[in-house]
Order: structure tokens, then C-alpha cells, then sequence
């Protein structure tokens, strides 16, 4: 079997760095996107994302004739599917949320007209366990010309199977070559094509199960780091409660030869590890109890944190009879979900200052050293402000984020009340 041509559907920021490694091994790849301005961008050589080493290697891949992105799906050899899946909108607070798989269908719906004998199509995409099956069937219906793994077993026309993307954003092209892959394919021929496919790049092991397995193996990965990090944000609450230090306790605990705690944080970001839990839960509520506590703990952080900033503002009132809350300059230092990145997308952090922006009459200052503008939908009274004068004229200092800026030397006025969500301000020199 050989894979002259591949064709990767969605170019985010999981597609379009896999697209660019297939074009690094010499293939022929065409990076379909429904983005104009994606594409177009693409198509220039350069990238409408922010992820290290990718601008190179698209940059390369575009100008050796090796990568071209379009709109409108053309014949492949194989078809790999990284679109996004994130989940419904609930009615009612408390409800679970449910997959929307509105995406995988209308990549499968646009790459069946062009598919043929011979042809794999592999989903890449975090997705909800049977979602595999259920691609194949969409599939199977826009074709009844040709046959399909779910009915025709090995002697399928088409070969389908599941590969879930588990690089970490900031590492992606490293973790792409290295990281093993779990490889589920809907037969074992199935499986046995992708792994050919992906063996062009990856030099980890492309271990070989059942789709339903790795879509469950994605979802246990990013499920256990967020049930690891509500324990370590529970924890949090109680040392703030029992006047404890959180930051010393975990670091004395994992001195202990089998213990490993995650850290306490503002909440939990971004668009996996706060969503793929939702996933199993939704699938099985009665048996998910402890990953459903877990989304709880970790979605009611930032509510936790927002609530120490009110008792804050309380608190330097009292001290300061004779000013109002008016008089009292916030900082909300970081932004982004996770530490030295431009990301905002379902940030905690961004949540937080709003809302504190929201809520307080006067100007909140908003740092993040890592983006030129502020969204639109922030707060008319929030300010992006350089992170060295936000510090010196703030009276209430909110870490949110763990940036490396944040942890060089710098000198904080000894009147400002510092809330530390991340632990890193402990021991700041004051003047
Ligand atoms: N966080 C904490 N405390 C910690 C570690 C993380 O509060 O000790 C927070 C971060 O600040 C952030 C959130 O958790 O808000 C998620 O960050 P992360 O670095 O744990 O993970 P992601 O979302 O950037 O990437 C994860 C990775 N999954 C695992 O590590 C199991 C990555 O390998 C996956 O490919 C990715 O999800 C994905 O696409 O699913």
C-alpha cells in the first residue's frame, strides 16, 4: 500500500502541523479547510496560528510544492479528519453536556463524493466513544457504491480507522515525531494502513487496538490529568481554609516516592482537558461519578477565586477608611489558559477578569505580555497594560497565570494585596 496523496481535513492547530510533517516526508498533501482566510494564508507559506517550529516548516512545505491548501475536497489516498468536537450548549446549570459531532459530519459528507477503492480515512479528532462507527456510517450512506469496514470487514472497499491527536500545544511538532500513537482501527487491516501512513513521520510506536478503545484512550488521558488537577485545586481550598501553605504541602508530598500531585491553578482551560471529561460522562453518567466531580471542582475554581478578590476589595476598605471602591486599581496578571501562550480560548483566567472588570467601578488593569489586543468582548472598563507599571500602580495584584515574565525579579509595593492563584508571588521583594 503506498500513500502518494493525503488529505488532511481542517487545518487548526492540530491538522495543519500534521499536514506539514506528511509534506516534510515528500507527499503530496492537500490541507482542506472551510477558512478562506486560512487557507489563503496557508497557501502564502505562512500560518493563522501561534505554535513554535510551524511557520518553518509550513514556510517550507508551501514553497517546495509539497503543501497546498484549498477549500473544496480533492482525491487522496488517504483522508485524515482533525476538525474541531466540542460539545452542546446546555439548557439548564448542572445539566451534562453532550458531544456535537456536527463537524466530523460534514467533513465525512465533503470527502465522500471524491473517495475511492483503496482509500483510508482516519479520524483524528477528540471524539465521544462509537464516533468512529458513526463516521463510517455517514460515510457508507453518501456511497453505496462502495463497501465499508462495518459491513464488509477485512475486504472493504474503504479503511477506516480512529488516531486521536495527543501532542501538547507549544510542543506540537516535537510531540508529533515522538509521542507514541494508539491506532484504532475499524479492522485490522484498517489498523495495519494507518500505521503505515503515520510510521513517514512518527517515530514512536503506533500501537495497534479497536477504534472504541482509542477514542476511550484519549479521553482517560485528558480526563485523569483533569481529575489529577481537581484534587490538587481541592487541596488548594482546604490549605486556604486551614491557613497551610498548599504549595510547601504539595512539594513536601511528592517527595514521597509514589506520590505526584498536579498544581492548584485558577480553573481549568482550554478546548480538551475542560471538555473530553464531558465526553464519558455524558456516556455513562451513572458510572462517571468521580470524573463528573472533578469538571465540578475544577469549573467551580475561578468562582472561588473571583469570590477572594470581593473579600479583598473588603479588606482594603477597611484599612482604608477613607477611600471607596472606586479608588481601588485591580491587576489581573496573565490571561492566556495555561502559561506562555497566546491562547485565550475557555481561559479561566480570562473569566476571572472580566468578571472582576465587570463588577468593579473602576479601570481593571488586564496584563498579558503575550497579546497586542484585547478581545472585543471584554469589559469596557478593562485596560491591557505592560505588566511592570501594572504592578507598581495596582492595590489588589490577581496572579492568574504562570507566565515566565511574571517569575523574573521585580519589586511589588508592600500595600498591595497579592491573591497568587498559582503559587509563584509567595516570596516577591517588596518596597
Ligand atoms: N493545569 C493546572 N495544573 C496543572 C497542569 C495544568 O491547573 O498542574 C491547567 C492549565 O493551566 C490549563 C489546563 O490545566 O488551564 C490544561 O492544560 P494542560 O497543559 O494540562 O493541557 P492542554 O489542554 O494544553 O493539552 C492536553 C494534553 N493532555 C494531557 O496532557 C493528558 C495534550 O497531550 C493533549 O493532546 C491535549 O490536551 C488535547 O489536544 O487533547
Amino acid at each position: 500500500m503506498s500513500f502518494e496523496t493525503i488529505s488532511v481535513i481542517g487545518l487548526g492547530y492540530i491538522g495543519l502541523p500534521t499536514a506539514a510533517m506528511f509534506a516534510s516526508c515528500k507527499k503530496k498533501v492537500i490541507g482542506v479547510d472551510v477558512n478562506q482566510h486560512a487557507v489563503d494564508t496557508i497557501n502564502k507559506g505562512e500560518i493563522h496560528i501561534v505554535e513554535p517550529d510551524l511557520d518553518m516548516l509550513v514556510h517550507e512545505a508551501v514553497s517546495e510544492g509539497f503543501l497546498r491548501a484549498t477549500t473544496m475536497p480533492e482525491p487522496a489516498d488517504a483522508f485524515l479528519i482533525a476538525v474541531p468536537t466540542p460539545f452542546l450548549s446546555i439548557e439548564n446549570e448542572g445539566d451534562i453536556p453532550n458531544p456535537d459531532l456536527k463537524y466530523i459530519e460534514s467533513a465525512a459528507k465533503a470527502i465522500a463524493p471524491v473517495l475511492k477503492k483503496g482509500d483510508l480515512v482516519i479520524l483524528e479528532s477528540t471524539s465521544p466513544v462509537g464516533a468512529t462507527e458513526q463516521m463510517a456510517e455517514w460515510l457508507a450512506q453518501e456511497r453505496t457504491d462502495l463497501t465499508f469496514p462495518q459491513t464488509s470487514g477485512e475486504n472493504s472497499d474503504i479503511r477506516i480507522a480512529h488516531c486521536p491527536e495527543r501532542v501538547l500545544p507549544g510542543h506540537v511538532v516535537r510531540e508529533l515525531v515522538e509521542n507514541d500513537r494508539v491506532i484504532g482501527g475499524l479492522t485490522n487491516k484498517c489498523s495495519k494502513a494507518a500505521v503505515e501512513l503515520y510510521k513517514c513521520f512518527v517515530k514512536g510506536d503506533c500501537v495497534i487496538t479497536n477504534a472504541r478503545t482509542a477514542e476511550m484512550a484519549k479521553l482517560t488521558e485528558n480526563s485523569c490529568r483533569d481529575v489529577q488537577i481537581a484534587f490538587a485545586n481541592e487541596l488548594s481550598m482546604i490549605c486556604d481554609k486551614l491557613d497551610i501553605d498548599v504549595w510547601e504541602l504539595i512539594s513536601l508530598a511528592n517527595r514521597h516516592p509514589r506520590i505526584n500531585i498536579l498544581q492548584p491553578g485558577p480553573g481549568v482551560g482550554g478546548h480538551c482537558i475542560a471538555v473530553d471529561p464531558w465526553f464519558i460522562v455524558s456516556k455513562t453518567p451513572e458510572h462517571a461519578k468521580l470524573i463528573h466531580t472533578a469538571r465540578k471542582v475544577n469549573d467551580a475554581k475561578p468562582e472561588w477565586v473571583i469570590n477572594k478578590v470581593k473579600l479583598a476589595i473588603a479588606d482594603f476598605l477597611q484599612t482604608n477608611p477613607n477611600k471607596n471602591a472606586t479608588d481601588i486599581t485591580i491587576g489581573c496578571f496573565g490571561l492566556a489558559f495555561k502559561p506562555d501562550i497566546d491562547d485565550l480560548r475557555e481561559s479561566p483566567s480570562l473569566f476571572i477578569a472580566n468578571s472582576i472588570a465587570k463588577s468593579h467601578p473602576a479601570t481593571v488593569l488586564f496584563v498579558e505580555p503575550n497579546i497586542k489586543i484585547l478581545p472585543e468582548s471584554v469589559a469596557v472598563n478593562s485596560r491591557l497594560t505592560e505588566f511592570h507599571k501594572a504592578i507598581q500602580d495596582t492595590d489588589i495584584a490577581v496572579l492568574l497565570v504562570d507566565h515566565s515574565i511574571f517569575k523574573e525579579n521585580f519589586v511589588i509595593p508592600k500595600s498591595t494585596i497579592v491573591i497568587d492563584t498559582k503559587g509563584i508571588w509567595k516570596n516577591l521583594p517588596v518596597r
